[in-house]
């Protein structure tokens, strides 16, 4: 089935230079890239995006790393684009995610995990709808 998730390309990988080598890989896929836009995350809309995760040990490290750069929001069209975008980018833990994936290629510990895709359906929809309102 067709659908749309959301990617986004972390600061880490941003100032690595690596965006224009993680989007070709989407698009060598064969998935199509429908909405793109680069922006610097501010305080409320990280708590909107990560607020499952408040009050997690990690919870502090992974905001201030996720304000520290700009990101690239994409919403990324295609057959069974959750799962198959899920697959591509790999386990949460860098070191844990397989070679061949764009987390076990290009990251090595976390916050820094290069990347990020929408984890459900669900997610997706609110995900988009948080960083392409208009
Ligand atoms: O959907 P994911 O990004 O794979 O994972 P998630 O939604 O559970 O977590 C969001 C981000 O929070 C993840 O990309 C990196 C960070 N994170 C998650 N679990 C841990 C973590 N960071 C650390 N340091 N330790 C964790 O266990």
């Amino acid at each position: 089935m067709i659908e749309r998730t959301f990617v986004a390309i972390k600061p880490d990988a941003v100032k690595r230079k690596l965006s224009g080598k993680i989007i070709q890989r989407f698009e060598d896929k064969g998935f199509e890239i429908v909405e793109l836009r680069m922006l610097l995350l501010d305080d409320e809309l990280l708590e909107q995006y990560y607020g499952e995760h408040k009050g997690k040990d990690f919870y502090n490290d992974l905001i201030s790393f996720m304000k520290s750069g700009r990101i690239i929001a994409m919403v990324v069209e295609g057959n069974d684009a959750v799962k198959n975008v899920r697959t591509m980018v790999g386990a949460t833990k860098p070191w844990e995610a397989s070679m061949g994936t764009i987390r076990g290629d290009y990251g090595l510990s976390t916050p820094h995990n290069v990347i990020h895709a929408s984890d459900s359906l669900e997610s997706a929809k609110r995900e988009i709808n948080l960083f392409f309102k208009d």
